[in-house]
């Protein structure tokens, strides 16, 4: 599976992070990276989620850089020679978890919002792209439903509301089903919580496929083209940028997951 691996920039900590973290991270610019397969609705990002309970490593990566992603992205892009140094050779700074950066503020690559926020979501899996993922609610299903959620039980969740403040933004068209995708099948399929795991998947399906062959970009230096043209021409300009690398998820893997 080849990802786009995106870098969201931190630009403060969130209230949990620990002083000794924030230490060993010294003067170093940190991001938090997440993996994609739709570089092209990078322009609709409104935060980004993280598992509460998920271990995050800090890492030393290209250019004086330090990400955070998990221990096992980390060893992967070490062995795709993402990162700095020999082959395979992992240099870690620290160790977080998930629960520990919520509230912390990013900026997202190539996003109309400068600003958005960490916040938490319980599907997030450990064992997928870097564990950290980065939130396009108007074309993402679980996206959009984990909002939601945490926008009427901000308490509960343990966030900020304001965190959570930035509405969803249109990025491209389907005949089918508009501009807003993920509100339409949630609304459709009578989704109620992010944990409706099986009508989400549906969701996630019509909305891949309707996106990919039937969209239209509404915004960016590609808007008016078909989505399927527009995808490789973002990707390519974020990388371009300093702001994505090529990542792939090893097939040993994906198939022990899904065995
Ligand atoms: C932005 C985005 C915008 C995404 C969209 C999807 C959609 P797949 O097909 O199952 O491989 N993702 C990445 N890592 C994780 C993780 N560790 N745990 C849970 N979700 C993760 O799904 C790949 C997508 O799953 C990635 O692409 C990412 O969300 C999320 F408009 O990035 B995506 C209809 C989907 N739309």
């Amino acid at each position: 599976q080849e990802y786009t691996a995106v870098k969201m920039e931190v630009l403060e900590w969130g209230p949990d992070v620990s002083g000794d973290v924030k230490q060993a991270v010294g003067g170093k610019k940190v991001f938090m990276v997440a993996a994609t397969l739709r570089p092209e609705t990078m322009y609709g990002q409104t935060n980004a989620f993280v598992g509460t309970g998920i271990e995050y490593g800090l890492y030393e990566a290209k250019e004086g850089e330090v990400w955070l992603v998990t221990e096992r992205s980390a060893r992967n892009m070490a062995f795709q020679g993402i990162f700095d140094g020999a082959r395979g050779d992992l240099r870690k700074v620290a160790s977080v978890k998930g629960a520990d950066v919520i509230g912390t503020k990013i900026r997202p690559p190539f996003g109309i919002v400068p600003e958005v926020y960490v916040l938490p979501m319980e599907g997030v899996l450990a064992t997928k792209g870097t564990g950290v993922v980065t939130s396009v609610p108007s074309d993402s299903p679980d996206d959009w439903r984990t909002l939601m959620d945490l926008r009427k039980k901000a308490d509960m969740y343990k966030i900020k509301p304001e965190w959570a403040a930035v509405d969803p933004i249109p990025v491209l068209s389907t005949p089918k089903f508009g501009d807003m995708a993920a509100e339409k099948l949630c609304t459709e399929l009578k989704i109620q919580s992010q944990r409706d795991t099986k009508l989400l998947a549906e969701a996630k399906e019509q909305t891949y496929k309707e996106g990919f062959y039937n969209g239209v970009m509404t915004i960016g230096d590609f808007k008016g083209e078909p989505v399927q043209e527009a995808k490789p021409k973002v990707r390519q300009q974020m990388m371009d940028a300093g702001l994505a690398v090529a990542y792939a998820e090893p097939e040993s893997e994906v198939i022990s997951r899904s065995a």
